[in-house]
């Protein structure tokens, strides 16, 4: 399965017209507010984000999955898939793979195939929170932090596998995400379980090749419903100084207990120089899945708002990991992508539109009135027609998810995979 270019330019012609129009009047009234248009298009062009392997099938629950069918069975397909959101959306230009679910059987045919559809290997990921087959040890009772030492060395030298295959692909990060925790008071040793933790994560470290990043990623709860190791981004924080200066945390939006401020942890990792990579999804009650922008579409703009920050007064940060990490058993797989690339696309647009110099103005004044206007008047300004000429201007669709159907890919997946298969993951 491929999209031609010139499909994407048949699709893009009979709405090319209503899409100039109301891009040249929102163009005129931002220009004359003092906005570079130009500036905002290219830098949302250049914006790539990273798909996760295991968002391409529909995701189960503990209860149940249902295939949405024409699913990709193995990782060239999950490859070909992720070329089709990135044909139409120009915004997909990486994936984060998840190891054991994606070794590679032919490192040069995926490698040569993913750089056909120009798509980079971002973050690789390890899986130490289910056992693995003819594995020795069980992660029953977790895996870094585990009383057992021979449990501790088969995860850590599982990540060290992971590196070694990433490394092969071009990946320049490895995220590490543990369930390890307790289910009960007394279970667990909080301070032996941090100790081994930070002990095992050295370990890991010192097998990262020089240019690599290490992004630890912290959640409250689930599976483990007493107690988690890595907790917070406190936890996370202070297990990647314990390990060195390529050690980062990562920040997935649905691993907070309810209302937290995100975009608070956000900024003050970016201020410390700490913020490694970025799990995007959206949530009600907790780590749901949901398709980014779904739920809370005002708390992902002031969390962009503090990323746009960042990025423009924090040398000491990094080079953010973008990635998303939502999936969920009722929505076909690739349009519910389409949507949160669109409304990561939608809040970093509109945070580009707040005026910083404006906003330290009246909090220089302590206008608390005009510093909310500010931010809501960027956040109420329907931005898609910049999406749109972001997207025109590098090829993509005008509308990726009007493209996607009319251009029946679904369909042609099913004709092309059979119906019943299956994407490894959860
Ligand atoms: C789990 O809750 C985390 O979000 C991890 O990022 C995990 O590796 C991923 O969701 C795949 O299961
Ligand atoms: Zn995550
Ligand atoms: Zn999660
Ligand atoms: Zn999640």
């Amino acid at each position: 399965m491929k999209i031609q270019k010139q499909q994407v330019l048949d699709y893009n012609e009979k709405s090319l017209k209503s899409h100039e129009e109301s891009f040249d009047f929102l163009a005129n009234k931002l220009s004359k507010e003092g906005h570079d248009i130009s500036g905002i298009v290219s830098k949302l062009s250049d914006f790539q984000v990273a798909i996760p392997s295991w968002a391409l099938g529909a995701g189960g629950t503990r209860f149940g999955r249902f295939s949405f069918y024409g699913e990709p069975s193995n990782l060239e397909q999950k490859i070909e898939d992720i070329g089709v959101l990135h044909s139409l959306t120009q915004t997909a230009g990486a994936v984060s793979l998840h190891i054991p679910w994606d070794i590679p059987s032919d490192y040069a045919a995926i490698k040569e195939k993913a750089d056909a559809l120009n798509i980079k290997f971002d973050a690789v990921n390890s899986n130490t929170f289910q056992d693995q087959k003819d594995a020795a040890e069980t992660y029953k009772y977790g895996s870094l932090s585990n009383i057992s030492k021979a449990v501790r060395e088969q995860a850590i030298q599982h990540n060290l596998d992971v590196i070694n295959i990433g490394d092969k692909l071009g990946s320049k990060a490895l995220t590490v995400w543990l369930a390890d925790g307790s289910c009960f008071p007394g279970q667990n040793n909080f301070q032996t379980a941090f100790q081994n933790t930070q002990d095992s994560l050295i370990d890991i470290y010192k097998g990262l090749p020089d240019d690599w990043k290490m992004l630890v990623e912290y959640k409250p709860y689930e599976p483990n419903f007493y107690s988690t190791v890595i907790q917070d981004w406190g936890a996370s924080l202070m297990l990647a100084n314990g390990c060195g200066d390529k050690a980062y945390t990562l920040v997935d939006l649905g691993h907070h207990l309810p209302n937290s401020n995100i975009e608070q942890i956000v900024s003050i990792l970016q201020l410390k120089g700490k913020l490694g990579g970025f799990h995007f999804n959206d949530s009600k009650y907790g780590d749901d899945d949901l398709t980014v922008g779904s739920i809370k579409p005002y708390a992902l703009f002031l969390i962009f708002n503090e990323l746009v920050y960042g990025m423009q007064n924090n040398p000491q940060n990094p080079d953010l990991a973008w990635m998303i990490d939502a999936s969920h058993n009722v929505k076909d797989p690739l349009e519910d992508l389409i949507q949160s690339l669109e409304a990561i696309q939608e809040a970093y647009a509109k945070a580009m539109l707040i005026d910083q110099n404006d906003l330290k103005a009246a909090q220089l004044n302590n206008d608390v009135v005009r510093c909310q206007e500010i931010l809501q008047g960027a956040y109420r300004t329907d931005v898609r027609p910049l999406l749109e000429k972001a997207r025109l201007s590098t090829g993509g669709a005008l509308s990726p998810i009007n493209a996607y159907r009319s251009l029946d890919i679904r369909n042609s997946l099913i004709s092309e995979r059979g119906k019943h298969t299956i994407a490894t993951g959860l």
